[in-house]
């Protein structure tokens, strides 16, 4: 597939999608969500990549839903559509660590699909909100439920209902990015990370995530029981008998997706 929006990169293990329409501020158009979904459904399916990153330009992210092709469309266009439904689903489906590295606007669906990925690095510059309702919509891909969960009902009740953006300091305090780095900084910090997970056990980093996701979607109980089970059948994999033996060994593991 030719992409016209993104640009891909594979280096070190590690997959790197940069979203490209710059004269846009990288909105998110049917066009530039297919081809995403299409390159992270691919390499979620290959051997090739073990990471992922999704970036975006130093001014943008991404600011928000392309405004411009949603304004025309009517409620059945929008439905029958399952407008976002794939984004959300699809997105959410991939197994594989995917990290956001954030700089500039992550507005709206350029928010929401950040806090889709599994961890967010911020540059200094970044600013996340969720200004829909200025638009006289809400957020529809899962802004209202995953802000929610990272920053608190009232942090994302003011961010819903006024529109008002966070920047990182903020963003950091609130548990929506795992850390902020110097925007000059942010690729090279990013890539350190999503080599260090490329490193690691591919399916073990995959059940972790797993697991983690788990925690959003059931009781504590529940999610610990799961926890548990994963955590036993990890014994059943070459890669934990290679973790465990290289550390009594004082050695690198050599772990090998098995
Ligand atoms: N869509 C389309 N074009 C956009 C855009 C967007 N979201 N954001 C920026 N652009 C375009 C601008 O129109 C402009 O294009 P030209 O006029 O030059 O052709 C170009 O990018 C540069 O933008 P500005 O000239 O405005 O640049 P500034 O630095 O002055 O301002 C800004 C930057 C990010 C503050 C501003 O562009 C802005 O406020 N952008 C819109 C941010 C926003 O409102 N995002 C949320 C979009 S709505 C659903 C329900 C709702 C939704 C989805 C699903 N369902 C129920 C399923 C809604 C989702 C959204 O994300």
């Amino acid at each position: 597939m030719e992409f016209q929006n993104i640009l891909v990169k594979i280096e070190d293990g590690v997959g790197v999608v940069t979203l490209n329409r710059p004269k846009a501020l990288n909105a998110l158009n049917n066009e530039l969500l297919t081809e995403l979904i299409h390159v992270l459904e691919d390499w979620d399916r290959g051997n090739e990549v073990r990471c992922i990153v999704i970036t975006g330009s130093d001014r943008a992210f991404a600011a928000g839903a392309d405004i411009k092709e949603m304004a025309p469309q009517s409620y059945m266009d929008m439905y029958k559509a399952n407008f976002f439904a794939q984004a959300n689903d699809r997105i959410s489906a991939i197994r594989k660590p995917i990290v956001a590295a954030v700089a500039g606007y992550a507005l709206g669906g350029g928010c929401e699909l950040a806090m889709l990925c599994d961890f967010i690095i911020a540059a200094d510059s970044a600013k996340f909100g969720q200004p829909e309702i200025n638009l006289g919509v809400m957020p529809g891909i899962g802004g209202t439920q995953r802000l929610t969960r990272y920053v608190g009902k009232s942090k994302a009740m003011e961010m819903c209902l006024i529109g008002r953006n966070m920047d990182v300091a903020e963003a950091e305090r609130a548990g929506l990015v795992s850390r902020v780095v110097p925007a000059a900084e942010l690729m090279n910090e990013t890539m350190k990370a999503a080599r260090t997970i490329a490193e690691r056990s591919v399916p073990i980093a995959m059940m972790t995530k797993e697991a983690v996701n788990r925690a959003y979607e059931t009781t504590l109980a529940e999610g610990v029981r799961f926890e548990r089970r994963v955590f036993h059948a990890m014994f059943a994999t070459h890669d934990q008998k290679e973790g465990m033996a290289a550390f009594g060994e004082k050695r690198k593991p050599a772990f090998e997706d098995k």
